[in-house]
């Protein structure tokens, strides 16, 4: 039971809890499985442990997780919005073993507290047609602001998966250039949406950290939004980009990552530069591969012109979930 109270797993938490009040209850030993089978809740699975345990005094299974544990620890840390690998092994080394430990965190985020709040809702995947419903509520506000906003739906929903991990969507609106070119009429929209959809009860807290998304600050948000009727809070980010850089936006937040990196590798291998802000040429980098000057732009706005002008055969969405 402690175990599963480590990694989380609430259900047999409760199953095992119930059983060993069961057997506490028992006026005489109970020795075999026949025994143990009788008695209420006690399946196939925990009458035959029991048994192993009166025949052999140890548990197979309890010596495989304790092998475990340590990775299954850091798996359901990491699990936590805002806590990666390095976090996940100093909270480990300092003793936390489950998210109760990990909540009372002097140096706890408010990011991760919602994380542990959340941690169900957020680990929940989410269905496809729910993720469509999302994408329409955030539609219909950005359309109310700006008839000329478009929006997508990327990352693995684009990708046509069944269920996704979280949502992710593109704003965008025709004629829009990057900021550093002076176009700024796309800095305010993220913010008025946001306002209006968190007034509205859908997005339900920003999970920005303390440098509100460093040098993106205008053009991306990140947070949970909810649909009344399911009342799951739900991973959303929401990324404002230009129209000029839209095909090598859709590209970078289609992935799926590892599909990213090969076709990054690619582009290196042609001599090129490839990232979310377009494809470029005649990079100079020093020694150490370190980008000096960013190159000339090839193809930012038509994601299909990027495939093309890497020499490579156009691939649907769905015929990049790789690996
Ligand atoms: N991405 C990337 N490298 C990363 C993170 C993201 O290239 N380290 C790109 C590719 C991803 C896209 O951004 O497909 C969206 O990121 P997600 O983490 O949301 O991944 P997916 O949407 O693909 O999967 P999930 O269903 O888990 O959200
Ligand atoms: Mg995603």
């Amino acid at each position: 039971m402690e175990y599963y109270k480590q990694i989380n797993e609430i259900w047999r938490v409760q199953g095992y809890r119930k059983a060993i009040n069961t057997l506490r209850q028992q006026k005489q030993p109970v020795r075999t499985k026949q025994d143990a089978l009788k008695l209420p809740g006690f399946g196939h699975q925990l009458s035959d442990k029991l048994e192993e345990i009166v025949k052999t005094g140890k548990l197979t299974r309890l010596i495989e997780s304790k092998k475990d544990s340590r990775a299954a620890v850091l798996g359901l840390l990491e699990g936590i919005f805002g806590v990666g690998p390095n976090t996940a092994r100093e909270w480990y080394n300092d003793g936390v073993r489950n998210l109760s430990n990990a909540r009372v965190r002097p140096d706890l985020t408010p990011q991760q507290r919602v994380g542990i709040d959340r941690y169900h809702d957020f680990n929940t995947r989410i269905p496809r047609n729910e993720v469509a419903q999302h994408f329409s509520v955030v539609e219909s506000a950005a359309r109310n602001i700006d008839s000329g906003l478009r929006c997508f739906i990327m990352g693995s929903y684009r990708r046509g998966v069944q269920t996704c991990g979280d949502i992710d969507l593109i704003v965008t609106k025709p004629g829009t250039k990057r900021i550093e070119e002076g176009e700024k009429s796309l800095m305010w929209v993220l913010q008025k949406l946001t306002t209006q959809l968190t007034a509205m009860g859908f997005l339900k807290v920003c999970l920005l950290g303390k440098d509100k998304g460093g040098k993106d600050s205008n053009s991306k948000w990140y947070g949970a939004s909810m649909l009344e009727d399911i009342g799951i809070w739900r991973r959303i980010d929401i990324l404002i980009v230009p129209w000029s850089e839209l095909g090598a936006s859709l590209l970078y937040f289609t992935g799926n990552d590892l599909f990213n990196r090969s076709i990054r590798m690619l582009a290196v291998k042609k001599g090129m530069s490839l990232n979310q802000h377009g494809l470029f040429k005649d990079v100079i980098r020093d020694k150490n591969w370190k980008k000096i000057h960013r190159g000339t732009l090839v193809e930012a706005h038509d994601e299909r012109k990027i495939f093309e002008a890497l020499g490579i055969k156009w691939l649907e969405p769905k015929e990049r979930n790789v690996g």
